[in-house]
């Protein structure tokens, strides 16, 4: 018997400073009963999706300002209605919010997404590794990116969970852009990649690449997916959210590295798509047969090195 799952990738339109997390998880909850209409057994939902994007803001240290934006428990009041309707309704979900916790004897801040069964219990808990962005007040853009200072670096790796029969990992927004993210997760067998982000069209210290964005957004999922033979979904939070455009264009990824369901506006929208999980094995038992084909003694720079050194000029092979 084939393993399948219906998946919606619920996108979200801006988010505006001053909504509240109840509003959100209304529209996250109206989303998810669409789902249900159309059969899904698990639906994803953006990076850092209960509030605006918090990281376009310097809040000159005011830690309580910051701190506002963060989630110190979860399931927490405002997000329980969401946990009970997924339990009701018998979905597997995914989202992504803002981490503060009490760790190692002192208070840590994570970028961080979860999956959730039908129970509504965690069954996997990710923090975002790729931090994009800086740390210090850059007064010189139109508007900051700041995830270098609210947020520490994640943790817990890129480990992937059976859950559902199928294998299921996750990574956050400018994690999809590196393929380290999806090979180590492609070493565990991944069949299912799930990820949200909120992509600003602008990037101030490289306009050139604006007119870009969509394309790259399309080219590093599709070849994730491809080359681990992994579906991917990729969720956005887009649209004019206070001021700055993000991208849409969210996304249901097949292992062929083909886009099976992209979502056409920039405001809430589900979109649906059948995924057969038998469907990774072609890819991963063949072209991308791993155990048969990859050469690891000619890897030793992916760890050994983090930034590129070129190499010394005048020397023939
Ligand atoms: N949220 C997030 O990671 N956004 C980044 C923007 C990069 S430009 C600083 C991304 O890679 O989409």
């Amino acid at each position: 018997m084939s393993r399948q799952m219906i998946i919606g990738a619920a996108q979200l339109g801006p988010i505006a400073r001053e909504e509240p997390r109840s509003a959100v998880v209304k529209r996250m909850i109206a989303l998810m009963r669409e789902a249900k209409a159309m059969n899904c057994d698990l639906v994803a939902y953006p990076e850092l999706c209960l509030t605006t994007f918090f990281p376009r803001w310097w809040f000159d240290d005011d830690q309580d300002a910051i701190d506002a934006w963060f989630e110190r428990a979860m399931p927490s009041n405002e997000t329980a209605p969401l946990f009970e309707t997924a339990r009701e309704l018998g979905l597997f979900f995914t989202f992504g919010f803002a981490e503060l916790t009490e760790e190692e004897g002192r208070t840590r801040r994570f970028n961080t997404s979860i999956i959730v069964n039908p129970k509504g219990e965690t069954v996997l808990k990710y923090r975002k590794v790729h931090l994009p962005g800086h740390a210090e007040h850059e007064p010189w853009r139109t508007f900051q990116h700041l995830e270098k200072r609210y947020f520490e670096v994640g943790n817990l790796g890129f480990n992937v969970a059976r859950a559902g029969d199928v294998n299921m990992g996750m990574c956050i927004c400018n994690d999809r852009r590196w393929p380290e993210t999806y090979r180590v997760m492609g070493l565990q067998d991944v069949e299912l990649v799930l990820l949200g982000y909120n992509t600003p069209i602008h990037n101030p210290p490289a306009p050139q690449h604006d007119a870009l964005s969509n394309f790259h957004n399309q080219l590093v999922m599709q070849s994730g997916a491809y080359q681990n033979g992994t579906f991917v979904v990729g969720v956005a939070k887009c649209g004019v959210e206070e001021g700055v455009m993000q991208i849409g264009q969210s996304q249901i990824i097949a292992p062929s590295g083909e886009t099976i369901a992209m979502a056409h506006t920039l405001e809430d929208e589900l979109i649906v798509a059948r995924c057969d999980f038998d469907l990774c094995a072609s890819y991963k038992r063949t072209i991308f047969n791993f155990d048969a084909h990859r050469r690891t003694e000619a890897y030793g720079l992916i760890v050994e090195r983090t930034g590129a050194i070129p190499p010394a000029t005048g020397g023939a092979n």
